[in-house]
């Protein structure tokens, strides 16, 4: 990734510094100590603060599930920003974040020429392309005891990936493997970043979600369709699907999602609780 192509970032304050690595664990962990030291020094200046690496060697999904990270060839990203909100509106991140990555990748695929990129989102924390997974959403909350903290928004995209490991072969997927050609990795960074410093700042003047419920709903893979849900402390392998099934409904303007039970009853999914999984696979 060329550092001088993401410096709009900072020259434009979006953000206040970029770390770039070759190789590290998890961008995320990497962001968690920084903002655990910040927290140490009593250092309240810094608000949005971005580590991005061309390699992962360890990097996470949730509930200690690993996010394949190979090199040079995704973005594997993470931003810290200052919490100007409680804590509980951190799922909330997730969903601006996830929100971001779709309408980027939509945008940039319309004005570059190409057609056949059908992105969605899965909610709480996947965007799908295609009907498979392109990309992973990790928010985490580094929170101080005297209140306020930091949220780090991890974010992994399978830009110019051409080969899966076995075991998510069949449900994931890159954009270059979409539509034939190579993304700038760069043009894609700078694009999300930009549009979610501005959606988290939004969120925190306006405590709710309204400002993107239409848009993000139109996004939703499988709205008004057939879902079960899938407890997600079980292992998604190997775990029964509830017998029960669901239409999804969209998501309402705390970020939970609203399901219909087979007498009309519309239930609120709070995110983390369970995964939604469309009736015929992972979508
Ligand atoms: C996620 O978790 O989807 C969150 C992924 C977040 C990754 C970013 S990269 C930058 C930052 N630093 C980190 O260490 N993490 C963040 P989850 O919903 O739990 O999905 C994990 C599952 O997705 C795995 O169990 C695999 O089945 C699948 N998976 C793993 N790597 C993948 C990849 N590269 N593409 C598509 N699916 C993948």
């Amino acid at each position: 990734m060329n550092k001088n192509k993401l410096d709009r970032l900072i020259t434009e304050r979006v953000v206040s510094d970029i770390h770039l690595y070759e190789e590290v664990g998890s961008t995320n962990d990497m962001a968690r100590e920084f903002a655990k030291n910040l927290m140490a020094k009593g250092d309240n200046s810094r608000i949005n603060e971005l580590f991005v690496a061309e390699l992962q060697s360890s990097g996470k999904g949730r509930l200690g599930r690993n996010w394949t990270s190979p090199s040079g060839t995704g973005i594997w990203m993470s931003m810290v920003t200052k919490l100007n909100m409680d804590g509980d509106r951190m799922p909330g991140v997730t969903l601006l974040a996830a929100m971001c990555v779709a309408r980027v990748i939509g945008s940039t695929a319309i004005h570059t020429g190409i057609h056949n990129i059908d992105v969605k989102i899965k909610w709480p924390n996947d965007i799908v392309v295609n009907r498979k997974k392109i990309c992973g959403i990790l928010t985490e909350l580094v929170s101080s005891p005297e209140g306020g903290g930091y949220v780090i928004t991890g974010i992994g995209i399978n830009v110019n990936t051409t080969h899966f490991p076995n075991d998510i072969r069949n449900k994931a997927t890159s954009l270059l493997n979409e539509s034939g050609v190579e993304w700038n990795r760069e043009g894609l960074v700078v694009a999300i970043i930009t549009m979610l410093s501005q959606y988290i700042k939004r969120y925190e003047l306006e405590k709710n979600l309204d400002f993107i419920l239409e848009d993000y709903n139109s996004l939703l893979v499988s709205r008004d369709q057939e879902v079960v849900l899938v407890d997600t402390a079980a292992n998604l392998e190997k775990s029964e699907r509830s017998e029960e099934s669901y239409i999804s409904r969209g998501i309402d303007n705390t970020g939970a999602l609203l399901v219909e039970d087979e007498a009309g009853e519309i239930h609120r999914i709070i995110s983390g609780e369970v995964s939604v999984r469309g009736i015929l696979g992972y979508v």
